[in-house]
């Protein structure tokens, strides 16, 4: 199944311009202001004064897109077709926060994605660090009510404060709790792992209504048991999907701002999100890339290919919509 609508405006066909040449939008696909209409916009958001450790996350936009000019956006087979046929892609620019100011940031950041997000568009975001992911939330709270939300982490991101201050890249997502902006009891951590501050940090998460899959389950429970947590989880509940490029194994994500030891492999994050297709998708981002710690690009191109599923269950999600009135489905 192909459905192929006339309208779209398809990235730069890499049969005709070799992948290394030509502008260096997100997999080479259009820019926002270069197409009439457009369903998903992948959008940079450079903003890396919310860290606890290294700092770099702030060139991750540059990294990712660079590396997003390996995938060829014409087909997908693990979903059998291409998203770039369903859904006008784009590339929406830069998301740009003051990096002297957190609170004026977050502010600036989310005023930014919901002047995007018009009438059914739906935004991927690239960070920057994870703090990023609270204005992205708020966002898409004001435009879509209460989300369920996965998100694939070593680290929890639910802490109180760092240092005093409230809203960094390890205290957002309990900000966003306390902004009443989950749907309870529709969350979940994937991939949790490391140390931590102490025994409190995961009752106080669990009192959040946080679920956690630890990176261990994956070898003790086995995938296919973790999948069907998780899709229980989120339901047929609009979703929000937060990446955090540690959740992998600094072995496959060295270039990341906090790594931890003992993390996913590539194959199985990718396999979880591609197992999540049909479930609503209306907004999600990749975070903590810092390429000035990577090697040969190893990180980047995660993070890229990872966008380029997100793009698919996104694509999935409007299918799913469409289904309703009787076009074809994912
Ligand atoms: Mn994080």
């Amino acid at each position: 199944m192909e459905e192929i609508s006339e309208d779209i405006v398809l990235p730069t066909d890499v049969t005709k311009l070799p992948r290394y040449c030509g502008e260096g939008t997100f997999a080479r696909a259009p820019r926002a202001q270069d197409v009439r209409t457009w369903d998903v916009g992948v959008v940079g958001v450079p903003f890396d004064a919310g860290v606890s450790y290294r700092s770099g996350a702030r060139f991750g936009p540059m990294g990712v897109r660079q590396a997003s000019r390996t995938i060829r956006p014409q087909y997908h087979p693990d979903f059998g077709f291409s998203p770039f046929r369903q859904l006008q892609v784009v590339d929406a620019g830069d998301l740009v926060g003051t990096p002297y100011d957190i609170n004026a940031a977050v502010h600036e950041i989310e005023d930014g994605a919901l002047s995007l997000l018009g009438a059914n568009r739906r935004l991927i975001a690239i960070g920057g660090d994870h703090t990023i992911a609270l204005p992205m939330l708020r966002a898409v709270h004001k435009k879509f009510g209460r989300v369920a939300m996965i998100h694939f982490d070593a680290h929890l991101d639910t802490w109180d404060q760092y240092f005093g201050m409230k809203i960094t890249h390890g205290t957002m997502f309990r900000r966003a709790y306390e902004e009443d902006i989950f749907l309870p009891d529709h969350c979940i951590h994937v991939g949790t792992r490391g140390p931590i501050y102490s025994a409190n940090d995961l009752s106080e998460d669990a009192n959040m209504g946080f679920k956690v899959i630890r990176s261990s389950d994956f070898d003790d429970r086995g995938f296919n048991e973790l999948v069907t947590e998780a899709r229980t989880r989120l339901g047929s509940a609009p979703t929000y999907i937060s990446v955090d490029i540690d959740v992998l194994d600094p072995a496959f994500a060295p270039g990341t701002g906090t790594p931890e030891a003992g993390g996913l492999i590539s194959r199985e994050l990718l396999r979880f999100l591609r197992a999540l297709r049909g479930v609503d998708v209306v907004g999600a981002d990749v975070v903590e890339v810092a390429p000035a710690y990577d090697h040969s690009e190893v990180t980047s191109i995660q993070a890229a290919t990872v966008v380029f599923d997100l793009i698919a269950l996104m694509a999935c999600s409007k299918q799913q919509h469409a289904r309703v009135s009787g076009e074809p489905g994912c």
